[in-house]
């Protein structure tokens, strides 16, 4: 006789305990979804390894299912929610660094998209890499990304889009960066899922970064060529 009692996350193997994440995703299951993320973190796998292949494989499959129109707006905010609290989790262990201060960088969604998921772990990854990160959250104007680097004197700005609707607006501020003199001290690179490198060089930005695996080399090689040393 077969036994069907649920086994505990201990019993389970890290392939399913990092499906379980998956389907907790998608279900918005909050409570349970923290609890795999500990329990990954706990047999060693590291924060990074955590996110990509726990946290974001669940939301590909919650993107392509809202496309697909399986799942609508109010159970994505779900799964967004929960996947919020597994990257609260992930946060201080991708931040953790001895390095020293390396660069500056302000980074925001554009305005009129609130898609922020991406553009925190992006500046999850740079804070872990030694650049500090002020981020301004989402829905952010032209006026309040060149007000804050030059507050805070950042050499980098990140800006993010998620909707081919406002990709364009990224345009906007780049335009206001070079009228106010501030374009060739600034690397600006750009992320989303709708974007690629052509519209990137077109718009004038410095990179595109295709996913959070790749943002700390690009900024990091694109300081050194403006410090003058090679990359
Ligand atoms: Co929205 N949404 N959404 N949504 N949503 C998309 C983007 C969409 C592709 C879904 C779909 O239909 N397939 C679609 C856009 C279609 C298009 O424009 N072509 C869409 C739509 C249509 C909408 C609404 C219009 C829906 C509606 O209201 N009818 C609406 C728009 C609201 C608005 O912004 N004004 C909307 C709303 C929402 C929610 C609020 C429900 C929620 C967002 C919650 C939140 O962010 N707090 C949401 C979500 C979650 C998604 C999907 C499912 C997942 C996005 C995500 O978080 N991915 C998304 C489908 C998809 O992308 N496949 C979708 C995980 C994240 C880790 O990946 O953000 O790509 P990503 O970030 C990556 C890289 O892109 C890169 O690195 C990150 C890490 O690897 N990167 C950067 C991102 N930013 C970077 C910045 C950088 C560098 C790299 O700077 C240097």
């Amino acid at each position: 006789m077969s036994d069907n009692t649920p086994k505990s996350l201990q019993e389970l193997s890290t392939e399913d305990v990092l499906t379980a994440m998956k389907s907790d995703l998608y279900e918005g299951n909050v409570n349970e979804l923290t609890e795999e993320v500990r329990e990954c973190l706990r047999r060693g796998m590291t924060a990074y390894d955590t996110m990509t292949r726990g946290l974001i494989a669940g939301m590909g499959i919650v993107g392509e299912d809202f496309s697909d129109g399986i799942l609508f707006v109010p159970e994505v905010l779900m799964s967004a929610r929960a996947m919020k609290g597994g990257m609260e989790i992930l946060r201080p262990l991708l931040a953790e660094t001895d390095s020293p201060k390396v660069g500056k960088a302000v980074i925001g969604t554009v305005k009129g998209d609130i898609h922020d998921i991406g553009k925190n772990l992006v500046g999850m990854m740079w804070e872990g890499a030694g650049i500090e990160v002020i981020n301004l959250g989402n829905n952010i104007d032209a006026d309040t990304f060149v007000a804050a680097l030059e507050e805070h004197q950042a050499n980098i700005l990140g800006m993010s889009a998620l909707l081919t609707t406002t990709m364009p607006y990224m345009k906007t501020v780049i335009d206001m960066l070079k009228s106010r003199g501030l374009r060739e001290q600034t690397i600006v690179l750009v992320g989303g899922a709708p974007l690629n490198a052509t519209f990137a060089e077109n718009i004038g930005a410095d990179a595109y970064c295709s996913d959070a695996s790749v943002v700390i080399e690009i900024a990091k090689n694109l300081l050194a060529i403006k410090r003058g040393e090679a990359a």
